[in-house]
Formats: C-alpha cells, sequence, structure tokens
C-alpha cells in the first residue's frame, strides 16, 4: 500500500492568525505532499517495505537497504512529523494543558510557563532545520530537538508532541522572528491530542497503533 498524504482535519485558514492561510496551504499541500511523493517513489525499488508502517521504517532504519535509507529517513520522518502536526494543532486551541500532560508537565517542570519557556529556547537554539519535541522513553518525559526530519521514534523514544522549527513552517508571516512563532505556537495546541499521545505512550502503544485507533 502506498502512503497517502492525510487530509487536513480542519481548514487551511482555520489556524489564523497564529499560522496564515498560505503557509498552511504550501505546508501541507507541497512540503508533506512531496514527503509522501518521495517516500513512495524510493519505496518502489523495494517493494516488499510496502508492508511496513512509516513508523516501522524509522524506527529501525538499519533495517533499509542503504541505497533508499537516507531518503526513507528524510521523507518518512516527514510523513510521519506533518501527520502529527496537523493533528495536535486546532481552531481555538491553547491555553492551559490539562489531563495526564498538565500532570507530567508540573512534576517534571515545575509549571506549564517553565515548561515552555524551556521548549521554546530549545526550538529557538535548533541550528537550522529541524524539530523540538516532547519525547518519552521508558515512562519518562524530555525536550529534545532533531536535525531535518528526523523522528524520536528513530533514537527509541516516543514522539509525544513537537514543533516544526523548518523555515516553511513561519518565514511568510514571522520572517526570521522564529521565538515569536514558538511563542504564538501555543495558541493552536491540541491539548486533546496530546493527552491522546501521552496515554497512548504510558500504556506501551506504538504511534502506529494510535494512529490506527484513531480512524
Ligand atoms: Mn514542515
Amino acid at each position: 500500500m502506498a502512503h497517502e498524504l492525510p487530509p487536513l482535519p480542519y481548514d487551511y485558514a482555520a489556524l489564523e492568525p497564529t499560522i496564515d492561510k498560505q503557509t498552511m496551504t504550501l505546508h501541507h499541500d507541497m512540503h508533506h505532499g512531496a514527503y509522501v511523493k518521495n517516500l513512495n517513489a524510493a519505496l518502489e525499488k523495494h517493494s516488499e517495505l510496502f508492508k511496513k508502517t512509516a513508523e516501522e521504517l524509522l524506527r529501525d532504519l538499519n533495517a533499509v537497504p542503504e541505497d533508499i535509507r537516507t531518503t526513507v529517513r528524510n521523507n518518512g520522518g516527514g510523513h510521519v512529523n506533518h501527520t502529527m502536526f496537523w493533528k495536535i494543532m486546532k481552531p481555538k486551541g491553547g491555553g492551559e494543558p490539562n489531563g495526564p500532560i498538565a500532570e507530567v508537565i508540573n512534576k517534571k517542570f515545575g509549571n506549564f510557563n517553565d515548561f515552555k519557556a524551556k521548549f521554546n529556547d530549545a526550538g529557538a537554539k535548533q541550528f537550522g532545520s529541524g524539530w523540538v519535541w516532547l519525547a518519552g522513553k521508558s515512562g519518562e518525559v524530555q525536550i529534545i530537538t532533531t536535525a531535518n526530519q528526523d523522528n524520536p521514534i528513530s533514537q527509541g523514544m516516543f514522539p509525544i508532541f513537537g514543533n516544526d522549527v523548518w523555515e516553511h513552517a513561519y518565514y511568510l508571516k514571522y520572517n526570521n522572528r522564529r521565538p515569536e512563532y514558538l511563542a504564538a505556537w501555543w495558541n493552536v495546541v491540541n491539548w486533546d491530542e496530546i493527552n491522546h499521545r501521552y496515554e497512548a505512550f504510558k500504556s506501551g502503544k506504538s504511534v502506529h497503533e494510535l494512529e490506527m485507533a484513531h480512524r
């Protein structure tokens, strides 16, 4: 089965004014669209790999033949990262976290404001393109950054949620002011979806099982 670009779960303009319609249109249709297209094109060369989910490919990149490994890492990562990204945002999102994710944030980081400051600082300092994450491992959570489209799955970690700090995510509206984008982004965060993901992590589910359960 070829990988497919999932539809945006809301209108392209729905996250305005935090994220503008043009950025969402280009980001979803062109950038995410290209990751899916390039992933499928690479897998055509080893079509038995269509049996694996994108998450499975990323979890064990060494099992991917060398001639397509980098392409799968970049484009499979781009696909999985953005599939999460659209869902962990929503119109009229934001506000204080609630439920289990609020508890773990307060326990680990003291309070939401201190957590946000650390997360935004890590995202601002990520040199070049990449992502800032709250990732889980062995029951614990931590803030990490990854370069390019690398996903925490490839490091044996669970991506609870992440923000895209590639310039394509913010440059049309925020220009070079990445910290301003990072600060504003919390206005569209979907805490319900993040709680789903956190609960999946705590119960030992894979990201793919989580996605399937959502359908
Ligand atoms: Mn992106």
